[in-house]
């Protein structure tokens, strides 16, 4: 019993991992800074070809071949009501909500906690028509970046999520499904636009928040270009409309959480 008891006492003390001593660390820290750089890039310049657009929504691509496959990048813009860029950025990245939104995957397994905001994640997508079914394998990161100017005062936190492909031992490739590879960044910064009334809480009908989504995503093998450019076209402006009214509607009766 007295063993027992210190093995509690020292479990209990045992500092948490911390992601800086993991070797993914690295790539991590530097990806997620590079990503969070491109997607505050603007779109002018005439590279980036507007393909959707609803309300606030807007989506560009860039055609881009590579070895004879579609990888067209892809930026998002969008304009949200009631909700903020940590609660927008926190559903983007949980595991327990995933189902919620993204109606694209089939199986999501959470292969390794490297920390408390970054997993490693296996997904099974829906196959598309007439191209062989998909897995995507990748570290999905969540951080949030303090405002660079404090005079700033408008502007809260901007909350970021980087998913990028990676290699697990615990998934190796499945001769029948073929593997994306992904790079994904999803950005976001809360304004209180209208400000509360002076000496005022604000209420969530203060909260305005933008979002970039960036990805580019190789799909790994064989599938037609005019098929996988007509399933991103549908399914893109799909995910992020359902995906931003989905955190609205849940936050709506919840205390805002910044
Ligand atoms: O970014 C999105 N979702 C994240 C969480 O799941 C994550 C996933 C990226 C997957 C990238 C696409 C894989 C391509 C597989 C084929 C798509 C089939 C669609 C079938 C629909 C019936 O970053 C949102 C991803 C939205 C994808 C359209």
């Amino acid at each position: 019993e007295e063993f027992r008891e210190r093995l509690r006492q020292k479990q209990r003390a045992a500092p948490q991992q911390l992601a800086t001593t993991h070797p993914l660390w690295p790539q991590i820290d530097k990806l997620t800074m590079e990503q969070l750089g491109y997607a505050q890039q603007g779109v002018e310049g005439g590279v980036w070809q507007l393909f959707a657009e609803e309300g606030e929504m807007k989506m560009y691509r860039r055609e881009l071949e590579e070895g004879g496959l579609v990888v067209d990048p892809l930026k998002a813009v969008h304009q949200v009501r009631g909700a903020t860029a940590h609660e927008m950025a926190h559903h983007f990245w949980s595991p327990d909500v995933r189902f919620e939104w993204d109606t694209s995957i089939e199986q999501m397994t959470v292969l390794d906690r490297i920390s408390e905001d970054t997993l490693v994640f296996l997904q099974l997508h829906k196959r598309v028509w007439p191209t062989a079914q998909r897995d995507a394998l990748f570290w999905s990161h969540i951080r949030k970046i303090p405002p660079s100017d404090p005079a700033n005062a408008d502007a809260h936190d901007t909350w970021i999520v980087c998913n990028q492909s990676t290699d697990h031992p615990d998934a190796p490739k499945d001769e029948k499904v073929v593997r994306v590879e992904l790079t994904v960044c999803f950005v976001c910064q809360t304004f209180l636009d209208p400000p509360p009334a002076e000496g005022e809480a604000p209420t969530r009908d203060n909260l305005l928040t933008k979002i970039t989504y960036c990805s580019v995503v190789n799909p790994g093998g064989w599938a037609p270009a005019s098929v996988l450019r007509a399933v991103y076209k549908r399914e893109y402006p799909k995910f992020l409309k359902r995906f931003t009214q989905y955190v609205v509607d849940k936050c709506a009766a919840q205390p805002i959480n910044f």
